[in-house]
């Protein structure tokens, strides 16, 4: 096990000699449209620290998106996939199966939420979860048009990139895009324009007219939400919102989809985010957090709607990858083991209470949610215009990444800072990262 010192360590300019040097190299090679947040290139990382190649600790809040909720360097997920790659690395399922596969369905069932009868299919990305959770919608219910939400981020293969909201970067002169695919308003409580009580039930009033007045409700074959929508700016729908999406999807035959990939297993303090409002998805997705940083996804649903699939209709070459299903098993048996929700429900606590106080400080924190290890502010010019203020998002950014603390940026308005870090995470070292959001509040 690699035992990153879990400090804040600033040594050099960031990023240092060595990054500059490899970012030089890497300009060379690499094709432009890769971006990266932070240019500093990563020696090891674990618990909440990334350890630069110039020997700078940084503290990280990001988790590589999401990902590394158990910690980029695990115990249980290291033990795990090491055995595993010992053994074989690749058979692939469709050729001949192995346990792995199986018991990371088993524990899907048994976590997400519901007790119907579910099964399961694995894949390698959150998009391409999304897609074979489209496809499978399409096939149970043989209608083809796909409902989607304002602010809504799904992935940048051709369908997902069509049902994701934001054009810039995502979108920009990548068209055309998948046929089939409808926007709907989503209850944006900040910015709903007769204020976050009414955003629910009106937001959820007018996306069923659009659906019904402009798709036919049983034209609908899925509608697909993130039940706290991230790369749009961490948007928890407004209460009351995805209660009476889900019902409408129930009472109109429509399969309704939790996408999950960013806020599920255990990042919100539950395994799923849906369960706040007691959703019970027909089918979910579900990425990122899942194997401990191996890429793996999946699309978890009731077994009648997912065995609807004629045999050999979903796969794929690398799908379930052994070496990503052990991961699994030992995230999850972290998460368990660790009790992650409760750890993310107390980084809520710790975090959401220095925010607040900032905030009196500070009004150019418009907005502080998100739910726990998933927290954001949104930066606006004046609180009462709300005016998005992505310059100073940007900026405020850049000054935790100078001091060694990786921080993302998101929303629709690029004016969105947003929380992710382990959920392993000490607290001393959370309070240290707010300490350095707070000093750059006050430079700014
Ligand atoms: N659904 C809800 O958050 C991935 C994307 C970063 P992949 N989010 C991070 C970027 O700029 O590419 C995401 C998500 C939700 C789907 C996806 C897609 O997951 O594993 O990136 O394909």
């Amino acid at each position: 096990m690699n035992a990153v010192p879990q400090e804040r360590r600033v040594v050099t300019a960031i990023p240092g000699p060595k990054s500059q040097e490899l970012q030089a190299r890497r300009l060379g090679t690499v094709a432009a449209g890769v971006g990266s947040t932070l240019p500093v290139f990563t020696k090891r990382a674990g618990g909440g620290v990334i350890e630069d190649v110039d020997g700078n600790l940084l503290i990280d809040f990001g988790s590589g998106i999401a990902v590394t909720s158990v910690g980029a360097s695990a115990e249980a997920v290291v033990r795990r996939a090491s055995a595993q790659l010992q053994d074989f690395t690749h058979t692939c399922f469709m050729v001949t199966p192995y346990e792995g596969y199986v018991e990371v369905c088993e524990a899907l069932a048994e976590l997400t939420p519901g007790d119907h009868a579910k099964k399961s299919a694995l894949f390698n990305s959150g998009a391409e979860a999304v897609e074979n959770a489209v496809k499978i919608a399409r096939s149970y219910t043989k209608r083809q048009a796909v409902v989607v939400f304002d602010h809504g981020y799904h992935g940048r293969t051709n369908l997902t990139m069509g049902m994701t909201a934001k054009n810039m970067p995502y979108k920009q002169g990548f068209g055309p895009f998948a046929p089939e695919v409808y926007r709907v308003p989503v209850a944006y409580g900040y910015r709903w324009p007769t204020g976050a009580e009414n955003a629910g039930p009106e937001a959820a009033a007018q996306a069923i007219d659009t659906i019904t007045k402009q798709i036919g409700a049983d034209n609908v074959a899925a509608i697909v939400i993130e039940p706290v929508l991230g790369e749009g700016g961490f948007i928890e729908p407004a209460k009351g919102f995805l209660p009476a999406i889900v019902k409408f999807a129930d009472d109109n035959g429509i399969v309704f989809v939790a996408d999950e990939i960013q806020a599920g297993f255990c990042r919100t303090g539950q395994w799923f985010a849906c369960e706040d409002e007691g959703i019970v998805p027909d089918l979910i997705t579900t990425a990122k957090g899942i194997a401990g940083g191996l890429p793996l996804a999946a699309v978890t649903g009731r077994a009648e709607i997912m065995d609807s699939v004629h045999g050999g209709g979903l796969g794929g070459t690398y799908g379930g990858n052994p070496v990503a299903c052990a991961g699994a098993l030992g995230a999850i048996e972290t998460m368990k083991e660790l009790d992650l929700n409760g750890k993310a429900k107390r980084i809520e606590e710790v975090m959401k209470g220095r925010l607040a106080a900032m905030q009196e400080k500070f009004p150019l924190i418009g907005d502080i949610r998100g739910r726990g290890a998933m927290i954001a502010i949104e930066l606006v010019k004046d609180p009462v215009s709300k005016e998005p203020a992505a310059e100073a998002a940007a900026a405020l950014a850049k000054y935790c990444h100078n001091e060694g603390v990786l921080v993302l940026t998101c929303g629709t308005y690029g004016n969105v800072l947003r929380f992710l870090p382990p959920l392993v995470i000490g607290e001393e070292l959370l309070n240290e990262g707010l300490d350095v959001l707070e000093a750059g509040l006050a430079a700014l």
